[in-house]
């Protein structure tokens, strides 16, 4: 047992059956095809490397560890690079910074990279060949990141919880303090810089009175460790700010970001901030949002005040990531004209052009909150003149929590693949986002982290899948779902192939079966009050003027045209709003998102929405009884503790789609006083 695996068991006392699940598609299994294991080590007897820094010293510990697990061996590191053999790392500045470039010939592996953080994301992509025993003879790749900043966002609290965390407790704090192992830490740094992930913050958007003193003498020593050993793999760390820490931490009775006073705290908090943490990447502000402090108290607009803290991070090149999840949550839209969906785009398309360039605007992919099925933000293709990220959830807050198994990758590649018109037809929101479309300064995507202190980091084993997945596709939005999948489930689960073919029937159809127990055609919501978990149709807590559904004994919808509507559907280029202002246009899958309908309304399948709800329902239950069939026929081949936990999520994911069921085809059969036409029996 080497160093790096022995360290790895203090993390929380895991048992060996538990450090399966908690290498998540780090296995690094045992190889035992002999003349792959010859090939390999005839490859990696030495690795030669031309330049020594902290990134690639993680590059050759990752590299050791690995080979000796998976063939048996510790490779010969040279650093005066003179071996005519094995595996040259070499760091090449003409290639673009994170670009890398893999080639075999005669025995000799080159890894070049335009930095070291390229050659850890060559490594990591060795690394995955070899897992999935690959051929690597006459390897000729290049790659390179489609968006330049690839960021998670945790939701972690100091006092140890995680908002809409459902995978344990924090892993950076307890009980308002820094957790001092931080084994766990590094781990994750592994799991991300393996998918290159190269940015994240480590607290939540809401900053509470504690995390407030995150940029205090209190905690920058600690928040300084943290960042080294994300650096350590090429990671940039950030931190979530409160707004109003000027008036909590300041003494001042003001935030205004136009007051003098409030401008040289920033300036000089900032200031004693990057003396303790020189690499930290900027400051994540939700303001004005969810109760949360911000410009409009002072009447200001975001733009001044996210130029204010702007201008006291630029001296050290620091980004300000400022949230367009900006809405009224207290507003009453009985008149059918306020629409929360219009918020983000009524308060920052005017502000377009007037951020500094250091400042992002970071835009939830949907105008809603992370719903099973929403439009893609009209601000994306909407903001020509300002930098902004696309910020995706990993965590399942609406998606079943990471009780029920949902493969995201799907999901996401539709957003990606949106077109928004910006630019004429063919203008899609992964050129947009990736900063192409308008030759944005800083560009990229971020996600709501699904980790936590759970053995498996995820909860359920499958959402490891939508970490590796988020990873993957963000790095290359090219990729397919399947594609993302098998090199997952092979790193994860070994490359037996009826595990593979299993694991990947159960997870593609996911996102769609569950959609279909779950909210209709778009309608969202439809859950429990704050937590958000289960079936409860007039749920939801910022629904006090009553059900936004409008739901009524005829039909139901949200009617957003421009013609009767709240307008929403104005936000949109012109070819996307004509697309969605006319029913016979609008795709079915998001029609009560944009209209309100009848429930005899036939569907462009040929179905009546109302048989559309009874049918899916029905149907959606029984996808997760095929998941559960599949997985049982597969038992032998995997680990008792992994086939365990997913068993005991999918039954619970059975029961719950049968709440969903019931409970939805129960309220729409009363509501409408019209049967199914199969006489199935509706509780
Ligand atoms: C961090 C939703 C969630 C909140 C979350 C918020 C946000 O409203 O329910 O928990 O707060 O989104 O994204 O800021």
């Amino acid at each position: 047992m080497n160093v790096f695996r022995q360290s790895e068991k203090r993390v929380d006392g895991l048992s060996e059956k538990q450090l399966t699940s908690y290498r998540a598609w780090l296995q690094y299994q045992p190889i035992l095809n002999q003349d792959y294991i010859s090939d390999i080590k005839a490859q990696f007897s030495k690795i030669s490397v031309a330049d020594e820094n902290e990134i690639i010293s993680s590059c050759i510990t990752e590299l050791s560890v690995a080979l000796k697990e998976m063939v048996g061996f510790t490779p010969v590191v040279d650093y005066q690079h003179t071996h005519k053999v094995g595996l040259h790392l070499t760091i090449n500045k003409a290639l673009p910074e994170e670009a890398y470039q893999l080639n075999e010939s005669q025995k000799v592996l080159r890894l070049s990279g335009g930095s070291s953080r390229a050659l850890l994301y060559g490594t990591f992509h060795l690394l995955r060949l070899i897992q999935r025993q690959a051929q690597l003879s006459d390897l000729n790749i290049t790659e390179q990141p489609k968006n330049p900043v690839r960021m998670i966002n945790h939701w972690d609290d100091m006092d140890g919880s995680v908002e809409r965390g459902y995978a344990g407790r924090s892993f950076f704090y307890e009980d308002y303090q820094f957790i001092q192992d931080r084994q766990r830490i590094q781990d994750y740094a592994r799991l991300l810089s393996s998918v290159g992930i190269n940015a994240l913050t480590i607290n939540n958007v809401n900053v509470h009175q504690k995390e407030t003193e995150l940029i205090t003498d209190t905690y920058l020593k600690e928040v300084s460790q943290t960042s080294d050993i994300f650096n350590q793999y090429g990671i940039t760390m950030y931190l979530s700010i409160n707004y109003a820490a000027p008036i909590e931490i300041g003494g001042l009775n003001t935030a205004d970001p136009l007051d003098e006073g409030v401008k040289r705290f920033w300036q000089d908090t900032v200031a004693n901030v990057y003396q303790a943490v020189p690499r930290l990447g900027g400051f994540l502000v939700k303001a004005d949002s969810e109760n949360r402090p911000g410009p409009f108290t002072y009447g200001r607009n975001h733009a001044e005040g996210a130029n204010m803290l702007a201008e006291a991070i630029k001296p050290f090149g620091g980004k300000v990531i400022w949230r367009c999840f900006v809405y009224d949550c207290k507003q009453d839209w009985r008149d059918r004209k306020t629409d929360r969906a219009r918020a983000a785009y009524d308060h920052f398309m005017p502000l377009d052009g007037q951020f500094a360039d250091n400042v992002i605007l970071q835009i939830k992919n949907g105008p809603m909150d992370f719903q099973v099925r929403e439009p893609v933000s009209p601000l994306i293709g909407g903001l020509a003149k300002t930098n902004q990220f696309l910020e995706f959830q990993i965590a399942q807050e609406y998606l079943g929590q990471q009780r029920h198994l949902v493969y995201l990758i799907p999901q996401w590649k539709e957003v990606l693949e949106f077109d928004t018109y910006a630019k004429g037809e063919g203008t899609k929101v992964k050129d947009v986002v990736s900063g192409e479309v308008f030759n944005n300064k800083v560009a990229g995507i971020v996600a709501v982290s699904n980790v936590g202190r759970d053995y498996n980091w995820t909860g359920h084993t499958f959402a490891q899948l939508n970490l590796y997945g988020y990873g993957r596709l963000i790095w290359n939005p090219d990729l397919t779902a399947e594609e993302i999948a098998l090199e997952w489930i092979e790193q994860t689960f070994g490359l037996n192939k009826s595990v593979v073919d299993a694991i990947g029937a159960m997870v593609m159809p996911s996102w769609q079966a569950y959609e279909n127990y779950t909210s209709p055609l778009g309608i969202g919501w439809m859950v429990n009050v704050n937590h958000h978990y289960g079936p409860n149709i007039d749920g939801y807590e910022y629904m006090a003027w009553g059900t936004y559904h409008f739901a009524d004994r005829d039909g139901l919808g949200v009617d957003r045209t421009i013609k009767s509507g709240t307008g929403y559907i104005g936000q949109y280029h012109e070819a996307n709003s004509k697309y969605y202002e006319e029913l016979e246009s609008c795709p079915d899958e998001l029609l009560l998102f944009f209209h309100h309908v009848p429930y005899t309304y036939q569907l462009k399948s040929g179905k009546t929405v109302i048989q559309h709800i009874y049918d899916t329902h029905f149907k959606g239950v029984e996808q997760v009884e095929a998941m559960i069939k599949i997985w049982n026929e597969v038992s032998e081949h995997i680990d008792e503790q992994r086939h365990h936990d997913v068993k005991a999520r999918l039954e619970h994911q059975l029961w719950s789609a049968k709440e969903w069921r019931d409970i939805i085809n129960t309220y729409f059969y009363r509501k409408s006083g019209i049967a199914d036409q199969h006489n199935r029996t509706i509780y």
